[in-house]
């Protein structure tokens, strides 16, 4: 495609990468991992402020425009948690979903939802446009599927009997929370940058 735009994406996490490269492909678009040595410190409190904080590093690394993905799952009963906290709430995705599925035994509320908030910056590392994503379900009892990534294998779509994890990368993408935020991001650099 012509007038393709090259957007470095401020992540580590593979599969976001994947992920947003497949929703993204016929946009005119092409995202591209950040140099060596992106590791931003995410102090901020809201998915937001670490999105923005990823987005300016990346930025001021690779001196070209960055975008950010800050994501996670927010569990009603455990009020927003594991939220911004979700890459860390345990040390590895299976101990993760384990120690979720337990915290949320006692309750019966499972309804959740991922959250996925998207900052697009300048390569001075001026916002450029934000955006944010939802994907509202439940928590499953039981785990099922492999596809995806992280709480995909606990994570029920309203509407689907299936988790995130059993679903085709198709459908997911067609739906998530990430897609949601990105299809808004990529409307907005094909109006303002190519
Ligand atoms: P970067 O910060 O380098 O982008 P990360 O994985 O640490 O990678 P986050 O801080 O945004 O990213 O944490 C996101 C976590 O939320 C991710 O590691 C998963 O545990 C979870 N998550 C986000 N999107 C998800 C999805 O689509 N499916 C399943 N889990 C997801």
């Amino acid at each position: 495609m012509e007038n393709k735009i090259k957007i470095v994406f401020a992540t580590g996490n593979g599969h976001k990468l994947a992920e947003i490269n497949e929703i993204s492909k016929d946009s005119g678009i092409e995202f591209v991992l950040p140099p060596d040595g992106f590791n931003p410190d995410e102090t901020g409190a809201t998915f937001e402020e670490n999105s923005y904080i990823k987005a300016v590093e990346a930025a001021k690394l690779s001196g070209n425009i960055a975008l950010a993905d800050d994501s996670g799952l927010c569990v009603e009963a455990l009020n927003g948690e594991p939220g911004i906290h979700s890459a860390r709430y345990a040390d590895t995705p299976q101990e993760r979903i384990s120690k979720l599925l337990k915290n949320l035994t006692p309750y019966g509320n499972r309804k959740a939802k991922f959250v996925c908030a998207m900052t697009l910056v300048d390569e001075f590392g001026n916002l450029l446009n934000k955006e944010i994503g939802e994907c509202h379900g439940e928590i499953a009892k039981v785990q099922s599927g492999v596809n995806g990534f992280g709480y995909d294998p606990i994570f029920t779509v309203n509407g689907y009997n299936v988790t995130m994890a059993d679903m085709s990368e198709d459908l997911k993408n067609s739906i998530s929370h990430r897609s949601v935020a990105l299809n808004k991001m990529i409307t907005y650099i094909q109006q303002n940058l190519l």
